[in-house]
């Protein structure tokens, strides 16, 4: 029997990967799309005409929805990524994000359990979770948000548990501490340093305005963590599993990186507001500090521990921090040089 699996937050990036690697593996793939007004499936162009792959309305805050396309579909696996996902937007937006997040991920689980459902669901727990609890943390770490998309995923990974214990649903959190890819959402910082890198590089950006450049991230590559939540879901018994790849770097790390792939050497000058980053080579400001771009409170270290995924699920990360910068500078650069895609991304990467 082919499996079925449903994947909210489709449009995403962890969401089109996901539907990509498990349509290879021969599942039927449904997915929960937000209605956008604008044409937002770029990243699902891929798969979008494979006959195995079916798109579903639906919003993470419309309980009776949700529980309308489950009793269709009746998947075997549900993937449970939509998310508000922006932690800087959570504090602007704290309410939607905790009714997408935290109710979003319970009206799933209700559905699931009011429906009888045999299914089994992978929660997009995050590492945001473990706010400053010192480093490097795993699954016994306890959790201290420091953000409203924290502390509305923490809701979210306590009801997965609580589910499971309660009615035996065969749900996992999955903690995963950053990845990333060339499809990451443009507002988040490695994205935006490399769009940023890419376009300066073509003479269509003057300089990228950062927030912190001092907070360190585990940053791994996102087709290796899609593999892990399947992993996850393929065990016999439900649990909870940080995937993360035990080292960490500063976003200054990242930025150096990113101008080095075009052969800028990037030097520092100033302290605080007034630092700068400087083309070693012409004296040029490539880089300044914009203080509106720092959080209210801030996450200064998250590394993560993945030792127990390892050893029951035989998962590690393939791809490092090297690989990663190199992909999504490489990937811009082609947008770049694209006719095409020229004049729009020089539009885009100019605001
Ligand atoms: P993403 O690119 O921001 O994707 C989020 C998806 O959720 C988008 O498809 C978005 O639709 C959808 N969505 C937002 N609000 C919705 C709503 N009300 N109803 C239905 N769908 C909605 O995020 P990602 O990087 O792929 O991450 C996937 C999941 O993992 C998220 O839950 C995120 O919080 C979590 N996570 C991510 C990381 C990471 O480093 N990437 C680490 C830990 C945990 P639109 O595109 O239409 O807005
Ligand atoms: O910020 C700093 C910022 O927005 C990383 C989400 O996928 O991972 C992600 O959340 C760091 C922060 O990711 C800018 O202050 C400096 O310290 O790329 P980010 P995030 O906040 O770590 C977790 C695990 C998730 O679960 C989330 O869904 O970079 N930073 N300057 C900046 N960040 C942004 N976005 N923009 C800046 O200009």
């Amino acid at each position: 029997m082919r499996k079925k699996a449903l994947i909210t937050g489709i449009t995403g990036q962890d969401g089109s990967l996901l539907a990509g690697f498990l349509l290879e593996k021969g599942y039927e793939v449904h997915g929960l799309r937000l209605y956008a007004a604008t044409d937002d499936s770029e990243r699902i162009q891929a798969v979008a005409d494979n006959r195995l792959f079916r798109l579903h309305y639906g919003d993470m805050t419309d309980g009776g929805g949700l529980w309308r396309i489950l009793s269709e579909i009746k998947p075997d696996e549900i993937y449970n990524l939509a998310a508000q996902s922006h932690v800087r937007v959570s504090f602007d937006a704290p309410k939607a994000t905790a009714d997408i997040n935290a109710l979003g991920t319970l009206r799933l689980l209700e559905a699931i359990r009011g429906l009888n459902l045999n299914t089994r669901f992978y929660q997009a727990s995050s590492s945001e979770m473990f706010g400053n609890a010192p480093a490097p943390q795993n699954e016994n770490t306890p959790f201290s948000p420091c953000s409203p998309y924290g502390a509305a995923k923490l809701y979210a990974y306590w009801i997965v548990r609580n589910y499971r214990d309660a009615y035996g649903i065969h749900a996992s959190n999955g903690i995963l501490f950053n990845h990333e890819s060339p499809l990451r959402g443009e507002e988040f910082v490695t994205r935006k340093i490399v769009r940023a890198v890419a376009a300066i590089e073509a003479g269509r950006q003057e300089c990228l305005a950062l927030g912190n450049l001092n907070a360190r991230r585990d940053w791994g590559h996102a087709q290796d963590y899609i593999e892990g939540m399947w992993l996850m879901l393929q065990q016999d018994k439900p649990d909870d599993y940080v995937l993360a790849t035990g080292k960490a770097r500063s976003v200054r790390e990242f930025v150096v990186a990113a101008f080095a792939q075009t052969g800028i050497n990037l030097v520092w000058s100033g302290k605080e507001k007034d630092e700068k980053g400087i083309d070693a080579r012409t004296g040029r400001v490539l880089v300044k500090i914009d203080p509106d771009l720092h959080r209210p409170t801030e996450l200064h270290e998250l590394v993560g521990n993945a030792v127990k995924a390892y050893e029951k699920l035989g998962w590690k990360p393939q791809l490092g921090f090297r690989d990663i910068v190199r992909e999504m500078i490489d990937a811009e650069r082609a947008a770049f040089r694209s006719a095409d895609g020229r004049d729009d991304r020089a539009f885009l990467a100019a605001e």
